[in-house]
């Protein structure tokens, strides 16, 4: 592993320029659409970005989520494809990555990352153990209740409130993971979730300061601390940027030492580590480990594959390594702090600090005239998608569910719609245009009028849920 920051050029001579590290080989065209085409098809999707077809879309930042550009190594590793059913030599490869800068010894593969927060929830909760985590995430909420645990969010207060510019609004309150622990008692933690960056709360970072104390607090009490890696490299960029000691550490450096304290990590690898598919778990335990190898194979595929095609856990193995390097991780984030100074400029709403992955515009600023039962985050994703076809994404009472008890909304404090920003996708001049297309939206702010849910599924219901306007 590299000893040495890798600094872009403008960083090197003190100048604010983050520009990537890599030039354009490939290009994939973008359709236009004209403002009826967009009436159109948002009356056809139900008002629900998920529900558009990708055609009709200009500007995707519905999600980061195996929307990035492979680089020509990752392309070249998909021909080194072993597309043997057991032992692959790609599973191997991925297994020494993962093994390398995350430090964990025992590799499962799985289809992506939802299916090995599957598998660890099922091995590792006992049904009515309680499950705190730093926010919740809705697939990772939804696995853990299915296999019988209750979530109890211990994130720190300033999580919930966009305008807290504290830098590091992913932390557990460790007070109130104490208290849970006195009142519930030690057994009846199954572990503790925690997710670097959090997602929800606007990519907000975890320090490392808060992980060693977690750390130290699981094993005074024998729970054990499982990490959610998925954008870890993005909350080593913010450790690096943002807590003492840090500064001439390498992102990879950073990343590994967080991994060390915890016990075990599942990973969506369609973020970080800049593919298109695949995930994985990964675990220091060996009889954990056994329990979720055997599991592997009944829900999603012989050990060495997991659900995955030998050629896609060689771009991942490649893709990690690519995603460590501080160059690329600058301007990844820069791109994103390129497209918020715009909109701070224009004195827009949106989640503060500025997180990793997205710009989290903060819908009741938008929209104060609206109740939250007339979703106004997802009223906002249908604005900006109207006004220049601009997909983004519902993050607030839709995103949120029911109460598996109540049957009630969860009402969250947060009330955002999410531009995501793929990584090595998009130009500068694309967050222009995102940049205007959003201070249009937000002129014209007082002409909202609202939505009604008309068809809600049972599970995840965001995904395809329906919507009409409100009148
Ligand atoms: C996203 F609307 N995220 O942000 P999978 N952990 C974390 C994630 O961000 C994550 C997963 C686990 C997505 C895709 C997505 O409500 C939604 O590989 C921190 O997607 O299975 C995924 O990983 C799950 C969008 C997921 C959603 C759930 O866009």
């Amino acid at each position: 592993m590299s000893e040495i920051v890798h600094r872009t050029m403008g960083q090197q001579s003190g100048r604010r320029s983050w520009a990537e590290p890599w030039k354009i080989k490939m290009v994939e065209p973008l359709r236009m659409t004209r403002r009826e085409d967009r009436v159109k098809a948002l009356a056809d999707a139900g008002c629900n970005t998920f529900l558009l077809r990708s055609d009709d879309v200009y500007i995707d930042l519905l999600t980061d989520s195996g929307t990035n550009a492979m680089s020509d190594r990752q392309w070249a590793g998909m021909m080194l494809g072993d597309e043997a059913y057991a032992g692959s030599r790609n599973f191997y490869h991925l297994e020494e990555a993962i093994q390398t800068w995350y430090g964990y010894p025992y590799v499962v593969p799985t289809h992506q990352g939802r299916g090995a927060e599957h598998l660890i929830s099922r091995a590792a909760i006992r049904k009515g153990q309680y499950v705190p985590g730093n926010m919740y995430f809705t697939t990772t909420r939804l696995h853990q209740e299915l296999a019988g645990g209750i979530f109890v969010d211990v994130i720190v207060d300033a999580a919930h409130d966009p305008t807290d510019l504290s830098p590091f609004k992913g932390d557990v309150d460790v007070g109130k993971l104490e208290r849970l622990i006195a009142e519930r008692g030690a057994d009846n933690i199954a572990y503790v979730s925690l997710a670097a960056t959090v997602n929800m709360a606007g990519g907000q970072p975890v320090s490392m300061a808060n992980v060693k104390t977690l750390h130290a607090l699981c094993q005074r009490h024998g729970i054990r601390l499982f990490l959610d890696a998925t954008r870890l490299m993005e909350n080593a960029f913010f450790i690096q940027e943002r807590e003492g000691g840090y500064a001439d550490q390498p992102i990879a450096a950073i990343a590994h030492e967080f991994c060390s304290h915890t016990d075990g990590a599942w990973m969506s690898a369609k973020k970080d580590a800049l593919v298109n598919i695949g995930g994985w778990l990964a675990v220091r335990d060996q009889s954990l480990f056994e329990e979720l190898r055997n599991l592997v194979v009944v829900y999603e595929g012989l050990h060495t594959y997991g659900g995955l095609a030998g050629r896609d856990m060689e771009a991942m193995a490649i893709g990690i390594a690519e995603s460590t390097q501080d160059d690329h991780m600058r301007a990844r984030i820069g791109q994103v702090r390129y497209l918020a100074e715009l909109l701070q400029d224009w004195a827009v709403p949106m989640v503060q600090p500025v997180g990793g992955h997205a710009i989290f515009l903060d819908a009741r600023g938008f929209y104060p005239q609206l109740a939250q039962s007339e979703f106004p985050a997802q009223t906002l994703a249908a604005e900006l998608y109207l006004d220049s076809g601009i997909r983004s994404m519902e993050r607030g009472v839709v995103s949120a569910g029911r109460d598996v008890e109540t049957g009630d909304h969860h009402y969250p404090k947060l009330e955002l719609t999410r531009l995501t920003i793929p990584r090595r996708v998009y130009t500068q001049a694309h967050m222009d245009v995102v940049a205007e297309s959003v201070k249009a939206v937000y002129d014209a702010r007082a002409e909202a009028r609202g939505l009604r849910m008309v068809y809600e599924p049972k599970y995840l219901r965001f995904f395809q849920a329906r919507f009409e306007p409100l009148s």
